[in-house]
């Protein structure tokens, strides 16, 4: 009998990019999975609609069990931790974009501090050994030192995202040692998909690629191109999530690449895998990024999906002041050495293949 058979798992935030990838592994896992998504005016199950069963006009139990539940409301998540008897919560809801919570900084708060507060009495109360992943994030390190960033980082939060996952950082260490629960902290660096949410940048530049090329619009818009960013592929992200799980004792891991890159380069390997190279001229509000030279071989392989070829000299990317921070991270890189002895993790897909897979998605669909 496969041992793993009994475990139920309950993921919050299942239809966000990593909770998608994580119920599909562990469904290959053997487990009983439960997942929380919020009532939205649209469908927002995009990302999980092979994993649920709509032949009744509404949302059924397909492969996983959908349950209506949000993080700044206890009532919710007491009676879904109730109803599904999970042994172990993936805590993967979160209002996740750095920007956004400088405009909602409250809201913000409730979710990512106060929704990980929430959970942890509910477990402390039930006493019934449910363990918790808590995502948690490289955005605590602030980059202020000089990285590789590994668990004993200095915590520098630096927006209002940083700060309430730096809170709910500290709280799974207290809850773990004050009530012996086994709680981690997985501290994830950036990690992109096709999956990853549109308004992030990996995927605006890969989306903003697909719509150049298809006519409907003429540039890419972007922030700080300086910024820096260990990007990994978050399928792999979430085995690590799954095997911090499965130790005998609950700690903290930081899961990187160990390279980290520019937006600028970023944008170079998403528009050099479709054969376009760029030039980048200017400073801060005033750089571009003006089409140097095409490689028709390469860019022909997707000449069905393609209805405007750029030319030499167009410019398809521009910087908007509007688009940069209050407080930026400028560099972040981590150091996953702990991962790799623990837990025998190591992540696989380069920054480059990473790049090309999303453009290649984004070009197709
Ligand atoms: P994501 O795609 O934005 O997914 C977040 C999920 O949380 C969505 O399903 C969202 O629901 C849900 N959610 C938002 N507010 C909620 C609330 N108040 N109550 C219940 N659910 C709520 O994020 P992700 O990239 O998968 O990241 C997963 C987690 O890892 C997040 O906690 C994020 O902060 C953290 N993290 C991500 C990265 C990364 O690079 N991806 C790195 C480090 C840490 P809707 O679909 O309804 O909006
Ligand atoms: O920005 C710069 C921006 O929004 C990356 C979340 O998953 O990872 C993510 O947070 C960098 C920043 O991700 C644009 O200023 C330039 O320096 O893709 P991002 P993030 O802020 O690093 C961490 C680990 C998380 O925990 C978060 O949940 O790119 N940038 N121009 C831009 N960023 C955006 N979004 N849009 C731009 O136009």
């Amino acid at each position: 009998m496969n041992p793993k058979k009994n475990k139920t798992a309950l993921i919050t935030g299942i239809n966000g990019q990593d909770g998608s990838y994580l119920a599909e592994y562990l469904l290959q896992q053997g487990y009983i999975v439960h997942g929380t998504k919020r009532l939205s005016s649209t469908i927002n199950t995009g990302r999980i609609k092979h994993l649920v069963d709509y032949s009744a006009g509404t949302e059924q139990q397909g492969k996983i069990i959908l349950h209506h539940a949000d993080l700044t409301d206890s009532s919710s998540l007491s009676r879904v931790v109730n109803l599904c008897k999970p042994t172990e919560i993936y805590n993967l809801a979160a209002q996740s974009h750095v920007a956004v919570s400088f405009e909602e900084p409250e809201y913000t708060a409730n979710a990512d501090a106060l929704g990980v507060l929430r959970l942890l009495e509910i477990i402390r109360r039930e006493k019934n050994n449910i363990k918790l992943y808590q995502a948690s994030t490289s955005e605590l390190f602030g980059g202020v030192n000089k990285g590789p960033y590994d668990e004993n980082a200095l915590i520098d939060p630096r927006s209002p995202y940083a700060a309430s996952k730096a809170y709910s950082y500290y709280l799974i260490k207290q809850y773990r040692m004050a009530y012996n629960i086994f709680a981690v902290n997985g501290i994830l660096f950036n990690h992109e998909s096709p999956r990853r949410g549109e308004n992030f940048v990996t995927r605006k530049i890969s989306r903003g690629i697909s719509k150049i090329l298809k006519g409907v619009q003429n540039h890419i818009a972007l922030g700080n191109l300086d910024a820096t960013r260990d990007w990994g592929h978050a399928k792999e992200y979430v085995v690590a999530m799954h095997l911090m799980m499965q130790q005998n004792k609950p700690e903290d891991y930081v899961i990187a690449t160990g390279k980290s890159v520019t937006v600028r380069e970023f944008i170079n390997y998403c528009f050099n895998s479709i054969g376009i190279e760029l030039k980048f001229s200017g400073k801060s509000e005033k750089e571009i990024g003006i089409v140097e030279k095409i490689n028709e071989n390469i860019l022909n392989k997707f000449k069905d999906k393609i209805t405007h070829v750029p030319n030499k000299g167009d410019i398809l990317i521009r910087v908007d002041s509007k688009l940069f921070r209050p407080l930026e991270v400028e560099s972040l890189t981590g150091n996953s050495m702990k991962a790799k002895q623990n837990l025998g993790w190591a992540a696989k897909t380069s920054i480059q293949n990473l790049a090309k897979e999303m453009v290649k998605h984004d070009l197709l669909n």
